[in-house]
């Protein structure tokens, strides 16, 4: 990869002749090909930014959207989320078209939009339309004769399918598709679509690199953020349809009537988008809150003050969604204090929610922290698998993609598809907590796509984590997936542009698990930045590639958990157990490198967490020949003379993916910088200056792993091989103390004066 750039002053040039354009364009909408390029843009309107469309398309896309017909105007006016589709449709025709379609209400002439409910709509229900297919969110949109004329109608049953169906007619004129002779049908695979926020109370997020939590509590609930509803557009467009608000790392104060009355109104600023609010609870909030002596959930006045308190929320909430709970987890009390089982915890909550309509999210994100833990990646599943069956009906299990916590790469995780009488969803981090952060240009489309495609074997070939949890795969109907947000009080939402794509593609793919990666990264390159193809195709290209290289330098071969303690900000390779923490808190628990070799063995002569896979699988993993590459330190471990399949030993090879990984970056410094001519300044340089930041932490991961591995191997570095600038111990003075807005930070990181390493 990688575009030479023929010369860096030309495209100054063009950026200065752009600014000018920009200026212009401000003033008179009709102008040319660079106004996309030129106005400075701050991120902030995402990828609904509906810029103007020119030339010939421009003329066939007026005649195609020349007038809008919405719903009849009943007596008590439209619903919230059909003002909220016409308002939509009119911003985003109005900027692309330069000028709003004329209202009306009924097809008068040819390019009318209809939209609308056969309830809500007399011109949808004159269709007649078989709508039966669509269920309650999916939409039609259909170019039609309506009373002689060409019209485009968006139908659904429900107000919130007319909403999705309106962002995706926008979709196409921004994508610049073709809009003349349209068919098409879509409904979500995945029923509840949630973004967990990890935001803490006090404004901090706990794994956030955005700026601080976008719920302002303190002004809340008289003030309403306009924040809140773009918010909810942007979820709404790529079909989000929940959001815990707060950490799972949960504080009581939030089941007080003082915060339910600021989350009911947060609630009610997100409905209109048909994004209900669930709740993130303490297990313990009956003994914090309710001042009983205990949480057991068998005891029934602990039962009795969950009741209340949920018909509390309800009369706050009506649509209230229901809880998620992080419980016996890094510290976060549960039913095991209790002697009870996850499910009896689950079926706390559950019975008090059941009667209302809501749901409980369990996390399966369950590990002891005792001394005796003996592989991490089994205790999920050595927990939760025995309970299969014992969940109540509202209740799903939580299960992160992978065994251990959101690594670059894991393999899948060993309960999808092993508990077919349990409703299980997926959790997604959105948020780069283990990849680079706030800075690091890595899209994490790659990674959700390998995670749904993962096959588990459960009931033979095809049994992808995708079809479990979209409910296909056991005939399940209450379906869900979650992402850990990105989102926080930052101009541009997500701390980079580039980071805007992850939120995307997590809706995207919640929306449908069979999209492709590279398809979601083409839409958002053209609704972010631009549909010129000189730009899309090379733009598209670093993004698909950028999560690969991340890994390279990072974690290759199957590595997990490297990252420096606490923050897991850059590299910790060296971090051994220390006193009164876990052993798996460390580094050297996962590599488990020394001088004859590097790699967790979890085969029969380890661990044995192969024998938690059915097992096609567990053969495949176990067995050196059929074992990913990519996983094999996962599932191995082997001398550092072991010969890969391309020749290369172990340790050579290792050196190559942290070479590769530095390499990637720095070429894509150059691309980018060859992209200039087709971006906004403000947008070029943040993405510019970020890039220079990722290739120096690339640079450090590589020369800290290397000097690490190095001194353990005592292996010496094949001609070729740059040796680290520095040694082993400066590497390992050094260390982040803080990351902005995060509301976690380094143990014990030392004031220590050294050079730092970028
Ligand atoms: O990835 C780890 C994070 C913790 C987080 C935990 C979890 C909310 O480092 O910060 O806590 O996972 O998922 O519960």
């Amino acid at each position: 990869m990688g575009i030479s750039m023929p010369n860096a002053n030309a495209g100054a040039g063009v950026r200065a002749a752009a600014s000018v354009a920009g200026a212009l364009c401000f003033i008179a909408v009709a102008c040319g090909a660079l106004a996309g390029a030129a106005r400075a843009d701050d991120g902030y309107r995402l990828w609904l930014r509906y810029t103007p469309v020119h030339g010939q398309r421009l003329t066939r896309y007026r005649d195609a959207a020349s007038e809008l017909v919405g719903p009849d105007i009943s007596p008590n006016g439209l619903s919230p989320t059909l003002r909220a589709a016409r308002s939509e449709l009119l911003r985003g025709l109005t900027g692309m078209l330069g000028r709003p379609p004329a209202a009306a209400d009924r097809v008068r002439r040819n390019g009318a939009i209809v939209f609308g409910t056969p309830t809500s709509s007399a011109v949808v229900r004159g269709l007649a339309l078989d709508l039966a297919d669509l269920g309650q969110q999916g939409y039609r949109i259909r170019t039609l004769t309506v009373g002689g004329h060409r019209a485009t109608v968006i139908a659904a049953n429900t107000d919130i399918g007319v909403l999705y169906g309106a962002f995706r007619f926008l979709r196409l004129l921004q994508t610049r598709a073709p809009i003349g002779h349209l068919d098409i049908s879509a409904r979500p695979k995945i029923r509840r679509r949630v973004l967990d926020h990890w935001d803490n109370l006090n404004g901090t997020v706990e794994r956030g690199y955005a700026g601080g939590s976008i719920w302002q509590w303190q002004s809340l609930p008289e003030h309403l953020s306009p924040r809140y509803t773009d918010y909810a557009r942007a979820c709404a467009s790529i079909g989000i349809n929940g959001a815990v608000l707060d950490n799972v790392n949960a504080s009581p104060f939030i089941l007080t009537p003082l915060y339910l009355g600021k989350v009911a109104a947060i609630a009610g600023a997100l409905r209109p988008y048909g994004i209900r609010v669930y709740l993130s609870v303490p297990f313990s909030a009956p003994v914090t809150l309710g001042k009983l002596a205990s949480a057991d959930p068998l005891d029934p006045r602990v039962r009795a003050w969950w009741r209340r308190k949920v018909a509390a929320i309800y009369r706050a909430i009506p649509d209230f969604g229901g809880f998620l709970m992080k419980a016996n987890s890094e510290g976060q009390p549960g039913p095991e204090d209790y002697g009870r089982t996850q499910a009896q915890g689950a079926d706390l909550l559950a019975r008090a929610l059941a009667p209302h309509g809501g749901i409980v999210m369990w996390r399966a994100f369950v590990y002891s922290t005792g001394p005796h833990a003996e592989d991490r990646a089994k205790q999920a599943y050595d927990t939760f698998h025995p309970l299969d069956g014992k969940f109540a009906a509202n209740v799903l299990v939580q299960v992160k993609n992978g065994p251990i916590d959101f690594q670059p790469r894991e393999p899948v995780h060993p309960l999808f598809g092993a508990m077919p009488h349990t409703h299980l969803m997926l959790e997604l981090e959105v948020t780069k907590e283990y990849l680079g952060q706030r800075t690091s240009f890595v899209y994490l489309g790659p990674l959700f796509e390998e995670a749904l495609r993962a096959d588990t074997w459960a009931r033979g070939r095809g049994s992808t984590v995708a079809r479990v949890i979209d409910g296909s795969l056991y005939g399940q109907h209450l379906t869900a997936i979650a992402g850990v947000a990105n989102v926080g009080s930052d101009r541009d939402w997500c701390g980079s542009i580039f980071n805007q794509a992850n939120w995307y593609a997590f809706g995207r793919l919640a929306w449908n698990p069979d999209l492709t990666a590279r398809r979601i990264a083409q839409e958002w390159v053209r609704m972010t930045f631009g549909n010129d193809p000189r730009f899309v195709a090379p733009v598209v290209r670093l993004m698909m590639g950028s999560r690969e290289a991340a890994v390279d330098y990072m974690t290759p071969l199957g590595l997990a958990s490297q990252m420096a303690a606490g923050t897991h900000f850059g590299p910790g390779p060296w971090v051994a157990p220390a006193a009164g923490m876990p052993a798996d808190w460390s580094s050297t628990y996962y590599s488990r490198a020394d001088a004859h070799g590097i790699g967790f063995d979890r085969t029969a002569s380890g661990s044995d967490a192969i024998a938690q896979y059915p097992p096609p699988l567990a053969a495949r993993f176990g067995n050196l020949a059929t074992c990913p590459q990519d996983l094999l330190l996962w599932f191995h471990h082997l001398p550092w003379s072991y010969r890969l399949r391309s020749g290369r030993t172990l340790w050579e090879s290792l050196l190559r993916h942290y070479d590769r990984g530095v390499e990637w970056v720095r070429q894509a410094r150059v691309t980018w910088k060859s992209l200039a001519p087709y971006v906004d300044a403000q947008r070029y340089r943040l993405t510019a200056d970020y890039l220079a930041i990722q290739e120096k932490d690339a640079q450090w991961w590589r020369d800290a792993s290397i000097a690490y591995f190095g001194s353990v191997s005592h292996r010496a570095l094949p001609a070729g091989v740059k040796p680290p600038p520095d040694t082993l111990a400066h590497y390992e003075a050094f260390c982040v103390p803080y990351v902005e807005n995060s509301s976690v930070s380094a143990p014990g990181c030392p004031p220590a004066d050294v050079r730092v390493p970028r």
